[in-house]
This record gives C-alpha cells, structure tokens and sequence, in this order.
C-alpha cells in the first residue's frame, strides 16, 4: 500500500478542482487548489533536500494551524521523511523532551516561539521555508528528489508523542500504512465523497485532524476549511459562512456548540449531514441535547495515536450514544482478561486491536513496544464491553490518564514538577469531572508550608501546557498509601 499513490487520486487527478480554504493567524483567508497543493509540496520538497534533509530523518514543526503544515506534510510523505508534529501549548520543558527524543534535523516553526526550543537544534522559520520555495522554478512534474523515493505501508512517517504510565510521553512510529488504512477506512465508513465540505477546528499536531481530518479530505478529494483553531465565538460564523456537510470534533466541542441559540443551532444542522466526535468519552446528555438542538445524532468514534481509529459507530444504522460502536473494516478488537483470555460478550476487558492502521511501536524504545504488544496485538489500556450485536462500550482505562477538552494529561509528569517546587513533598494528581472539558486535573499535595496557589500556578505555567494546569490545590497531610506505598488516588478527600 502506498499512501503517495492514494493521494495522487487527488493532487493529480482533481488538480483543477478547489481544495482548501486556510486562514491564517491575521484572519485573511487563502485558498488552493489541490493542483497548487501538489505543486507546493514538490517545491517544499526541494527546499528540504537543498538543506540536507534525507528519507529517514525527522523534521519537527512547532506551528499553529496553516497551510504550511499540509506543505511540509506532503513534502515528507513525497521524500520518506519523518515527521515531529509538537504541541503549541507546549511549554520549552514538554519540547525540549521530544525534540531530545526524536533528534529532528530541524524545528519547522515561527520566530515566536524559536526561544522555547532546546539549544543545539536548529530552528527552520517558516517564513524563510516558503520563500525559498516560492523562488524555485516549477518544472512540471515531480522532481528527482521525489521520483527517487518510494515508500510503502511499512515506511516511518510521523513520530507522535504520546505518554505512558511513566509521565515520559513516546513516539508512536506511524506508518505510511497506518495514514492510508485510516483514511480509507473513515471514508468508507462514513460516505466522504468529493461533494463534502469539511471544517477542521482540530489541531494539526494530533492524529484527530493530520490523520482523521487532512487524510480524510485528502483521500476523498473533498474541501477542507481550516481553521487556526477552535473559538467558541467565532464557530457560529464560521459554520454559517462555510456551511460545511462534515465536522470532526472532541466532546468540548460539542459542548460548546451547544451553547449557540436555537435558531443558529437549527440552521448550521440544516446544511450538514454528519458531526462525528471523539478522543474523549462524549456524555448520553451531550449527544441527546445535540439532537434535539441540531437534529443530528453525533457518530462517535474510539482511536488512539498509537493506532489512528479502531471502532466506530455506524454511519447507516444505530449510533447508539453511550457507544463507540462497532470495528472499522480493516480492524480485528479482541477483549481480554488479565491472562490475555477473551471475556464474553456482556464481560469487561481490555481491549486488544490489530490492523494495517496499527503503529509499529515506539520510537527507540524496544522494551515500550514490547509491553505494548501481545502476539501481533496492541493493547490498548482501554477496559470496555462487547454487547452481543457487536457495539462495544468503553468503561474506563487501564492507566491514570486524564483527558481535558480532548488533550491527554498524564498525572505523573505533573507530580514531577511539583514536586521539584520548594516545600512540596509528596504529590498526587487526579481528573475531577467537569461539564465543558470532561475531565480536568486537581493536585493533592503534602507541604512543609501553606499553598500559595497563584505563585506556584505562575511556576507551573511556564513549565506545563496550560490544559495540564491543576484547576486546584488540595493541601492534605499525608497521601493515602498501600502497604506497599502506592498512593490510593481513590481515597483522597473529594473536591467540588
Ligand atoms: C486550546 N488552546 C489553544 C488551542 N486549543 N491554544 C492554541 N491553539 C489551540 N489549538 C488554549 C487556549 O488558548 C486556552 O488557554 C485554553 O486552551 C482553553 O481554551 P478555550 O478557548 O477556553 O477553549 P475551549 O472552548 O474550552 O475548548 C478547548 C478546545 C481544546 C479548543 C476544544 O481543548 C482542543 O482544541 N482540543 C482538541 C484536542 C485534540 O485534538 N485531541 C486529539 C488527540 P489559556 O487557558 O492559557 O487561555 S488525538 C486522540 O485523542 C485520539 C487519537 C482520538 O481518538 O482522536
Ligand atoms: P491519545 O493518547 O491522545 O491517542 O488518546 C487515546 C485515548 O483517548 C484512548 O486510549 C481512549 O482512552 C480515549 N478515547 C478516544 N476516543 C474515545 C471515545 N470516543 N470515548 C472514550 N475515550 C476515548
């Protein structure tokens, strides 16, 4: 399987059709065709390997939403580069750690945000990146650079981080294969033809929009409007003056959608036909309150970086809420107990995967990839339940994972840097439900001295994402421990 050759459906067979409207930070708005994204690319292609960059190397970008993130992405795809896609809210702690990791050649990124990298690595402006290209002259065709790659289903394509019990988060090595197995499994599951019209609000750097939504629309040769990010304030207009048939978000999302008028709420469903949501548990309440609101039933999904998607309600048939629904095509699911047995439908277990859309592990870390899988299986840490029709409802997760607005907070790396604060001795940190982002982190800490929360917030801003920030500080005396001296997170004092 080839993912260039899938694309090449679109950027050569529908060069002349419209193929994206991306707005840039200053609100002006561009549009391309796929012709002129294939023509880009090609030229981003040369100006990457006029600098050294070779098939196997990784590049990094540090970018909010834009054009030049599809760019960079083709380019790599075209010259079997890897790519580093790295947070925006990411403070110079969270990126030095995967830049140290990954070893990218360079960080594709703005002048901005060039002092919150490590030293050592260089910094490629964005900016100089698009002028160079936009000297060279177009030839026609590919170039040498590109025609002398070729890369299949195996070949490394993007290094995504994402954290494990440890608090250290790992880069899943995902594939070419695992890019074009998940795009032709979305799109065939969810009726994308080249008549949609797609609104991406999602970040560019998690596999929620490079995978589900770039691939999707890329695939399908449909039209993308990207946005730099989601606004709340700003969706009504967008989604007026886009009207798009498709939307991919998280629950907050749709939380937030919720709070448009009746009217608005009416008219955006009126010129849509699907909303898909996922990364994070979407509530009955939620996807009841859209339908009566937009007359939509939500279709959620269930994936993970490591593996793209796995299971999804049906676009025909039953999206049943509390569900995500049933495997994609391309995806076994096995539910297992502790021993690696499957339970029977109707009995909790975690959940194992396998498909072409898995990764293939984790980057220079054998021992990681090892735990991950069992015999060609993934697991995933998921606990969920099979009915006997096939939909499968997830319960809970095997680790301490807290999923804020979407974003994924690992309690430990939080504990790490608390502790490392002056008086603070022990440290543990836990999701409290909320409304807007589902979960969001509360620390409990054992201190020589009163919190003073607004100083040590202030620390940990500079340090932290600000979706891992902890909404409070619980002082307590001691930590409630086993025997053994692991901390009993589920006997700490409740918070409201
Ligand atoms: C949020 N903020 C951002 C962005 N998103 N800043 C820059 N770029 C962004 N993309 C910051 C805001 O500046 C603010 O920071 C804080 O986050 C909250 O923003 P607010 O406007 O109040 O947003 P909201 O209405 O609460 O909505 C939050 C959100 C955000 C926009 C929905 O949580 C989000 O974009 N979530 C998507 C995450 C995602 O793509 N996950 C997929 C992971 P401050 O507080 O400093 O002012 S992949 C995955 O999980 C698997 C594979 C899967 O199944 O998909
Ligand atoms: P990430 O590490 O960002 O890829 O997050 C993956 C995790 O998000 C999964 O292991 C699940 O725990 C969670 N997740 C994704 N989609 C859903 C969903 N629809 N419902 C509940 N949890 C989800």
């Amino acid at each position: 399987m080839s993912l260039l050759a899938l694309l090449d459906h679109t950027l050569l067979g529908a060069a002349s059709r419209v193929a994206l409207d991306a707005d840039d930070a200053d609100d002006t708005t561009r549009s391309f065709t796929f012709g002129e994204l294939e023509s880009r690319s090609n030229r981003w292609a040369q100006v990457l390997h006029a600098r050294g960059i070779r098939r196997g190397d990784r590049l990094a970008f540090l970018l909010p939403n834009c054009v030049e993130i599809i760019d960079l992405w083709l380019a790599c795809v075209k010259l079997g580069v890897i790519v580093v896609p790295v947070n925006v809210l990411y403070q110079s702690r969270e990126i030095a750690h995967i830049i140290g990791d990954a070893e990218p050649v360079a960080v594709v990124t703005t002048a901005e945000r060039v002092g919150d990298l490590p030293t050592g690595v260089p910094a490629w402006l964005v900016g100089d990146l698009v002028r160079e290209a936009s000297a060279l002259i177009e030839l026609g065709g590919r170039p040498s650079v590109v025609r002398a790659t070729v890369c299949d289903a195996s070949t490394p394509l993007a290094l995504v981080y994402t954290s494990g019990t440890t608090g250290a988060s790992k880069g899943a090595v995902l594939t070419h294969g695992s890019f074009a197995s998940n795009a032709l499994m979305l799109n065939a599951s969810w009726g994308m033809q080249a008549s949609d019209r797609l609104l991406c609000t999602l970040p560019l750097f998690h596999v929620h929009g490079l995978g589900n939504a770039v691939h999707s629309w890329l695939v399908s040769g449909c039209h993308l409007k990207l946005v730099t990010r989601f606004d709340a304030s700003r969706a009504a207009a967008w989604f007026d003056a886009y009207r798009p048939t498709v939307f991919f978000g998280v629950p907050t999302m749709y939380v937030r959608l919720l709070e448009l008028d009746a009217a608005t709420a009416q008219r955006i469903g009126a010129s849509a036909r699907l909303f898909v949501s996922g990364s994070a548990p979407l509530p009955a309440h939620i996807h009841e309150a859209f339908r009566a609101a937009y007359g939509h039933v939500i279709l959620e999904r269930y994936g993970m970086t490591e593996t793209l998607m796995n299971v999804s309600n049906p676009y025909y048939g039953e999206r049943r809420a509390g569900t995500v629904g049933l495997p994609l095509p391309l995806v076994t699911v096995r539910i297992v107990d502790a021993s690696g047995e499957d339970v029977a439908d109707g009995t909790s277990g975690e959940l194992w995967v396998r498909g072409p859309n898995v990764c293939a592990g984790y980057w220079r870390r054998p021992d990681a990839t090892a735990t991950a899988f069992a015999d060609g299986w993934f697991r995933t840490g998921d606990i969920g339940v099979r009915a006997a029709d096939g939909y499968i409802t997830l319960e809970g997760r095997r680790s301490e994972l807290i999923i804020s607005g979407g974003f994924n907070i690992y309690p430990r790396e939080i504990e790490e840097v608390l502790l490392e604060q002056p008086g603070i001795r022990e440290a543990a940190v836990v999701g409290v439900a909320d409304a807007v982002r589902g979960e969001v982190p509360v620390a409990y800490l054992v201190s020589d001295a009163p919190i003073d929360a607004e100083r040590l917030l202030a620390t940990l801003r500079t340090q932290l994402a600000s979706f891992k920030l902890p909404r409070s500080f619980v002082r307590v005396d001691a930590l409630p421990r086993t025997a053994l001296g692991k901390v009993q997170k589920h006997l700490l004092p409740t918070v409201s």
